[in-house]
């Protein structure tokens, strides 16, 4: 008898071949009616595969062992209903560091420099003779405060080493075995620095903390990179900052309430838009579906887990 697995939303197609070679896979997004479905059925589901469980998902499924998310991030599961309910959680760490690092210098470069909007200014013809765009920054030189010194914090601080910027990190704990300045105040790392990167967990702990005072101190020359979860900013404060000026430029991968991204952004030439891709390549993204695999593989098994967050 095969084991019997829910997915609740569509995964990366080789991850989800993966699965179906191993298990009996029931697609709950594919059900006419969820609900129904669950009733009947839900008590013969022993894993879950992607992400996004909230302890009603998780009431409907009984003997539900392992949740297998897909991405590290894991602030859309309910860990603490989790671990009252005795499920194991997973996620897929480390694999996703280069290409989120990558994506975050990407942004910072596209931003200083305004790629897009230089990609635009040809595209729309207006390279005429005599007319030329006007001057921007460089990441040279500047200093770069980053928010979360974790495992793609640290891929991001040696980039921007090789950008010859200086790195400085705020976190709730200094790191003795890291090099850069820290701070224990995020207001003093944002006025000390020239950029602010955002790569610390979303969820409870971390929501807005970038407030409008961290803004304000960033200041009207300070760029911010969000590549984390939009819940860790005062969206609403950066974008009037943006608007005014007492923000210099941003540019973002991760929104509030995205895919829904307000459309005031849009119309500011300081800011950059990511569809949250930071770790979407195929090389990460098959890595990332291969953890999430190997995860339930070994849960089933008997064998430690590879990634257990609870
Ligand atoms: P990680 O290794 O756990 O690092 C997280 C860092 O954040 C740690 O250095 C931690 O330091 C710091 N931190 C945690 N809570 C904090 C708080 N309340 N205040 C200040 N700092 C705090 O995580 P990671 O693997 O680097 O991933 C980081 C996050 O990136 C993920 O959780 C995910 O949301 C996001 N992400 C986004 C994308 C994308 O596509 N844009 C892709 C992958 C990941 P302390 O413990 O010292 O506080
Ligand atoms: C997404 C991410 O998970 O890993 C994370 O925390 O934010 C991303 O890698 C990925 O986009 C899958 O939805």
């Amino acid at each position: 008898m095969t084991i019997e697995i829910l997915q609740t939303g569509k995964l990366l197609a080789s991850c989800e071949a993966a699965l179906a070679q191993r298990y009996t896979v029931h697609k709950l997004h594919e059900q006419a009616d969820p609900k129904a479905w669950l009733a009947e059925n839900g008590a013969r589901i022993r894993a879950h595969a992607g992400s996004g469980v909230q302890a009603d998902l998780m009431d409907a499924l009984p003997n539900l062992e392992i949740i297998a998310s897909f991405g590290v991030g894991y602030d859309n599961i309910d860990t603490k209903a989790a671990k009252a309910r005795n499920i194991r959680v997973t996620n897929t760490p480390d694999v996703l560091n280069d290409a989120v690092a990558e994506l975050t210098i990407g942004l910072m470069i596209a931003l200083a420099r305004r790629i897009p909007q230089a990609d635009q200014y040809v595209r729309q013809g207006k390279w005429q003779p005599g007319a030329s765009m006007p001057l921007f920054s460089e990441l040279t030189g500047k200093t770069l405060g980053i928010l979360g010194l974790g495992r793609i914090g640290k891929e991001i601080a040696s980039r921007a080493q090789a950008m010859k910027m200086r790195v400085v990190y705020h976190g709730r704990h200094r790191q003795l075995s890291e090099p850069h300045i820290y701070y224990d105040n995020l207001v003093d790392m944002a006025r000390d620095s020239d950029w602010l990167v955002i790569i610390a967990p979303g969820g409870k702990g971390t929501e807005r903390i970038v407030s409008r005072e961290v803004l304000t101190a960033l200041g009207p020359k300070g760029m911010l990179v969000n590549v984390a979860r939009g819940t860790l900013v005062d969206e609403p404060a950066m974008l009037e900052l943006l608007q005014n000026g007492g923000l210099g430029g941003a540019a973002l991968d991760v929104f509030e309430n995205e895919p829904s991204v307000p459309q005031a952004f849009f119309a500011l030439d300081n800011v950059v838009l990511s569809p949250h891709q930071g770790s979407a390549t195929v090389q990460t993204r098959d890595a990332m579906g291969a953890m999430l695999v190997a995860n339930l593989d070994a849960h089933f098994a008997g064998e430690p887990l590879l990634s257990q967050v609870v």
